[in-house]
């Protein structure tokens, strides 16, 4: 039994709940991979959705109660973008921080250097400024923790070092990077690889890790190569030292959520689930995610619609232990 629980609405957002936006995003052909927050009592995604051109939009989309979304009829703004002279091919896979009162927003730019790590701020929702580009070389899967550790922000980012078969540069290995001003970066250590042979032989971190009193609590993705038709992306998950966030206490031997229904399974790229978003309800008086606050990961089902699936802290740190 896979620890996450799938909805029964799945999957809760598929491309025609996507409303018309004039000139860019008209009758799109898809919609996955969202970060998401709660924010004043509403639950936000930031979905990307893309168009018959290929071509990759953010887009909010907004809930009260995390399962029936409203998507926004605009697409998100990042002010400030438009001073980068490089050409930007797609901006996508974004990922929601809360850092003290400020709310963050990472996501991958494909560009010709590479893949970038971008980063915006908000207030609202509404409104984003962008911050700049906050990498270099070719790197993706960038998540913010939610506050300074050892008076330093950080992150868990991948950097992009192996070529897929006739696929797009991915990574076997998540580091773990630091910052005084979040702008510039400095990868501190490796943090952990690929698992050869087995479900995550290719990895890259998915949500914001959540603070628990046993550790930072991380969920990630990670693609079984070695299958001849298709690769398999699936969720696990691994538990991380409060201080150095490097040290992995545990992680799962087996995934936690796998492709295993039709939206999962066919699409735009079959097999693929990929989770973006988390958010947890309940936190103690200093801040600890509670054992039995009810969890819901929100990812992208075949690179076409978004799923949701519900778990528990306790549940995910047992799956982590096994
Ligand atoms: C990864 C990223 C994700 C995508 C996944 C499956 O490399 O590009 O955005 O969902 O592949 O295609």
């Amino acid at each position: 039994m896979c620890v996450l629980k799938r909805s029964k609405k799945n999957p809760i957002i598929s491309r025609s709940d996507v409303p018309d936006i004039f000139p860019h995003l008209v009758d799109v052909s898809s919609v996955f991979n969202p970060g998401a927050i709660k924010f004043n009592d509403k639950y936000i995604l930031l979905l990307r959705v893309q168009n018959r051109g290929r071509e990759t939009f953010i887009v909010k989309a907004e809930s009260s109660n995390g399962e029936d979304f409203t998507v926004a009829n605009c697409s998100v703004d990042f002010k400030g973008m438009e001073k980068i002279k490089e050409k930007i091919y797609h901006i996508y896979d974004a990922r929601i921080t809360k850092i003290g009162k400020d709310h963050f927003v990472m996501f991958a730019m494909d560009m010709d250097a590479g893949c970038q790590l971008g980063l915006a701020k908000t207030d609202n929702f509404e409104d984003f400024e962008f911050l700049g580009i906050v990498s270099s070389g070719d790197i993706r899967n960038g998540v913010l923790f939610p506050e300074k550790i050892n008076g330093k922000y950080m992150r868990f980012d991948r950097p992009n070092k192996v070529q897929l078969e006739g696929g797009p540069s991915s990574g076997n290995t998540i580091c773990l990077s630091a910052s005084d001003d979040l702008l510039h970066w400095e990868m501190v250590k490796p943090v952990m690889s690929g698992r050869f042979h087995y479900w995550d032989e290719n990895i890259g971190s998915g949500p914001t890790p959540v603070k628990t009193r046993e550790g930072w609590l991380h969920i990630y993705h990670g693609v079984a190569t070695h299958f001849s038709s298709s690769n398999i992306y699936q969720a696990g998950v691994s538990l991380h030292d409060l201080n150095d966030p490097s040290i992995v206490l545990s992680r799962g031997r087996y995934n936690i959520l796998e492709p295993r229904e039709i939206y999962e399974l066919t699409g735009q790229v079959q097999n693929v689930v990929f989770p973006c978003g988390m958010v947890v309800e309940e936190y103690d008086e200093e801040g600890f995610a509670r054992p039995e606050s009810k969890v819901r990961v929100y990812y992208g089902a075949a690179d076409t619609s978004v799923g949701l699936a519900y778990s528990t802290i306790e549940e995910l740190i047992k799956a982590s232990k096994q």
